[in-house]
């Protein structure tokens, strides 16, 4: 098992965010801490257009936001479907140690948020804004089902940017956080897996953790990481957990899977840590022993 802490984040942009979680917890920040630093950096840049400020908005022109935090000790706070909060992770950071419940959405989560010293602002940015003005004038309001509008509205499978993030610290906790704008030009309302407890993160003590990225709903309908977890606490390494849930959603869906993007990224107890992916292109980052990230591709079903 690794003796310092391991973070594993997906997208090469999650070294970024490793690097955050790193410097805090070695300024003492505990793994929450580390991680929630961590999310926030992609929360903040707003050149990511899946994560945060400058995130796309719904087809309604609303940025929405979807966060979850998770510890091993069953501790987990969730936001989704938020609005005009800059850093959802730290949203659910509150809900997790300031209430006694798991998930606060929409307006309610705003409320909460406001009520608990956070501040509201615009989230949609002029380059968000018109790329959905770019949209709504080629492209049906009405989304179809399993249409190439609906699941890969920006030019790509590819065009994923959500962060998760999971780490173990020295003294073997696990945690994990994920946090997401979801899919650009989604219905009002619509969450995906991200902030979903055992779909878009899932961590378990002693066993491991995993989380998620890619179209949501294909997540969601195997409670994904959930599965991942179970596979792990089964004995499989994190890669082959990660890709029989990948085989499974493959199995499931079939043809309706054409095009579609989804990445498994997972840690074992020990420190290890493997990605699985349906199509080529999903990387991520995690931290060696000096702390410093490599990015890596991770290896795919097609
Ligand atoms: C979602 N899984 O809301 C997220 C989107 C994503 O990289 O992962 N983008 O469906």
């Amino acid at each position: 098992a690794t003796s310092t802490l391991r973070v594993a984040s997906t997208w090469d942009f999650g070294a970024a965010a490793n690097d955050a979680a790193v410097a805090r917890f070695r300024s003492g920040g505990s793994l929450i801490d580390a991680l929630e630093a961590g999310a926030k950096v992609p929360e903040a840049d707003l050149t990511n257009h899946s994560v945060g400020k400058g995130g796309y908005p719904d087809r309604d022109g609303r940025v929405t936001l979807d966060a979850v935090i998770m510890d091993d000790k069953g501790h987990v706070g969730a936001v989704a479907a938020m609005e005009d909060i800059a850093h959802p992770i730290s949203v659910a950071r509150a809900v997790m140690e300031r209430t006694p419940h798991t998930f606060l959405v929409g307006d309610g989560a705003r409320q909460f948020a406001l009520a608990n010293g956070f501040t509201a602002e615009k989230l949609l940015t002029p380059e968000a804004e018109a790329e959905w003005r770019k949209w709504l004038k080629t492209s049906k309001y009405q989304p179809v089902a399993n249409s190439e509008n609906a699941r890969a509205p920006l030019g790509g499978p590819l065009d994923h940017d959500t962060i998760g993030m999971i780490a173990r610290a020295p003294n073997g906790e696990l945690a994990g956080a994920c946090t997401t704008s979801g899919m650009a030009f989604k219905l009002h309302g619509r969450v995906g897996d991200s902030p979903q407890v055992g779909s878009g993160l899932f961590v378990e003590a002693g066993v491991g953790a995993a989380t998620a990225t890619g179209l949501g709903e294909e997540v969601t309908r195997i409670a994904g990481t959930a599965r991942v977890v179970s596979s792990l606490r089964a004995g499989m390494t994190p890669m082959n957990a990660c890709r029989e849930a990948v085989e499974h959603i493959a199995r499931l869906r079939g043809s309706a899977l054409d095009g579609v993007q989804v990445g498994f990224l997972a840690m074992d107890r020990n420190g290890q840590v493997g990605a699985f992916a349906i199509l080529p292109g999903f990387t991520y980052a995690v931290t060696g022993d000096d702390g410093r990230s490599t990015v890596l591709p991770s290896a795919s079903l097609r």
